[in-house]
């Protein structure tokens, strides 16, 4: 006989997911049993670790990848992670263990009440199997419900005691299965779209997460220059679709209504691929778009195509669109936009580093095709103009805002890109939602670099504070924090490094390294 868990680990095998996240209960243990020996499990001491690596894993390998949390509490803490998960469409497959299901009615202690409740809104579908023998269809059904576009997460919830029952025989046929998704252009909408991008004067490109994630980076190259047109990345963008090198790039839309107006008036067409239209976060009312622009956008999201408040939208591919708009549209012969000034080096004094200055290390120190995690609230505008992200893939940022995201998403990416170096940037507020992080970056031996700019404070909400004209809030300082023995104490070799020579010489040595380094760079709180 075949047992539901065998017939499960074949399932997986087959879609090559092989690798699991998790933090493990009583109710995990039967799945968890025998664990097969081409597997890799990477715990995460809390499961907003679990979540965030297999996120991170995720995105830069580009397929699902499977996390397994404890019943209703795990489920509890991943949510944060989830919600970034949801927002960066991160094909996710979420499982808990449940109870037996012969204490379900009594709700026994570590019962998920109303399992697949618990995750949603955060999820594309929430499942729990009835019978022990729908186990292995549900994970099948999981791993291409995550896949399939617009991918996302998914979440089982699966009793305990299923895992030892009988499989169906039946349920191999499952191991075979393909199920994909094709969706571009048919032959008229690709001419009325590309007639329109033609007849435009002084057009832009707005791109977004997706042509990142499915790694249409160099077609967006392509159409801007056919197009001659400027890029901007899509406001709040958690990846980085265009080489931030290149004459054409603008910068990351500010994330307001009336300032994305502002930004891109002049502008008669606005092409949006891989984004919302648009991700706005401080309320700043406005016009949508500038006086006399319009707008198409191209999704694989039918719901954000269809909560757009403006333009009209393409629900499709986003490779295959992007390839065909590239391919199709005429070469301008308008001036090419020009490139914009480089920052200047930033000012080194006697006092504390400037976050410029400490990015201005990084950018001088890292190799350039080095992968960025960001959650260094306040200096993300400046990280955006002073490292240089030619790579696709070379960029992450929480999706949804939810902190936590960056020390164990690295983690995550890290296994995935395994001759790329990943280096965190993160405020000193931020480090501490998921640093239990550091230990399994100790654990495993992923030579992650996380560089901590200690400022003391919760930078961007103090700005924000003053943005909404709010004064005397508690709560807003995080002093006292030592780092680098918080480091020590999880097995990661932790250093100070005041100075930018002192800085410069920690990052090299954490790069030359062949396992993670902490590095914590004292830095002015400027303008708060
Ligand atoms: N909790 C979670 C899970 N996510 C959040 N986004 C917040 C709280 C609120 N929050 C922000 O949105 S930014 C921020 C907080 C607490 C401050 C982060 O401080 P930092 O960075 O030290 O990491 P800066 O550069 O000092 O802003
Ligand atoms: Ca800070």
């Amino acid at each position: 006989m075949t047992s539901v868990h065998d017939m499960t680990y074949d399932l997986l095998r087959k879609h090559g997911v092989t690798t699991v996240f998790g933090n493990p209960g009583s109710n995990e243990l039967p799945f968890l049993n025998d664990f097969p020996a081409d597997f890799r499990y990477f715990l995460g001491l809390h499961e907003g670790v679990a979540m965030g690596m297999a996120d991170g894993y995720a995105q830069a390998s580009g397929k699902p990848a499977l996390v397994n949390l404890h019943s209703a509490a795990g489920t509890g803490n991943g949510m944060g992670a989830l919600g970034n998960a949801w927002n960066s469409h991160t094909p996710l497959i979420v499982t808990a263990g449940q109870q037996i299901r012969a204490m379900l009615g009594v709700e026994a202690f570590l019962t998920n009440r109303d399992s697949t409740q618990l995750p949603r809104p955060l999820v594309k579908w929430s499942y729990e199997p009835s019978i022990a023998q729908d186990v292995p269809l549900a994970m099948s059904r999981a791993l291409h419900m995550a896949a399939l576009p617009p991918s996302g997460p998914v979440y089982l919830s699966v009793p305990y005691d299923d895992w030892a029952a009988e499989a169906d025989p039946q349920s191999r046929a499952l191991l075979d299965r393909q199920v994909h998704a094709v969706g571009s252009f048919d032959g008229a909408s690709l001419a009325r779209v590309v007639d329109r991008l033609n007849a435009a004067e002084n057009p832009v490109l707005v791109l977004g997460p997706e042509v990142d994630a499915v790694r249409a980076n160099s077609h967006a190259v392509r159409l801007a220059e056919k197009f001659r047109a400027p890029v901007w990345a899509a406001p709040l963008t958690p990846r980085c679709p265009f080489p931030t090198t290149h004459p054409y790039f603008r910068g990351v839309l500010p994330a307001a209504i009336k300032e994305i107006s502002l930004s891109l008036a002049g502008h008669d067409l606005i092409l949006v691929v891989g984004a919302p239209v648009f991700r706005y976060h401080e309320y700043e009312p406005g016009a949508y778009l500038p006086q006399g622009a319009e707008l198409i956008a191209v999704t694989s999201d039918a719901q954000e195509a269809a909560r757009a408040p403006v333009g009209d939208a393409i629900v499709g591919d986003i490779h295959a669109t992007l390839q065909a708009l590239a391919d199709n549209v005429r070469q301008s012969n308008r001036p090419s936009p020009k490139p914009q000034a480089r920052p200047a080096p930033a000012e080194i004094g006697a006092g504390l580093l400037s976050p410029e200055a400490v990015l201005d290390v990084v950018a001088a120190t890292a190799p350039s095709d080095a992968i960025y995690l960001d959650e260094s609230t306040s200096t993300t505008n400046f990280l955006w103009r002073r490292l240089p992200m030619r790579e696709p893939g070379s960029y992450y940022f929480s999706a949804s805002g939810g902190l936590g995201f960056a020390m164990p998403a690295a983690l995550g990416v890290q296994l995935a890109e395994p001759s790329r170096r990943v280096i965190v940037i993160i405020g000193d507020g931020s480090a501490n939602y998921s640093i239990t992080a550091l230990w399994t970056a100790a654990r495993y031996k992923l030579p992650v670099v996380f560089l901590i700019l200690k400022n003391g404070t919760y930078g961007a909400l103090r700005w924000f504070a003053e943005v909404m004209k709010v004064k005397d809030v508690p709560g807003l300082d995080v002093p006292g924090i030592d780092f680098v023995s918080l480091a020590t104490g999880y097995g990661v070799k932790g250093v100070r490094a005041d100075t930018a020579d002192e800085l410069q010489r920690a990052l090299a040595a954490a790069l030359g390294s062949q396992a993670p380094t902490l590095i914590e760079a004292p830095t002015a709180a400027e303008g708060f």
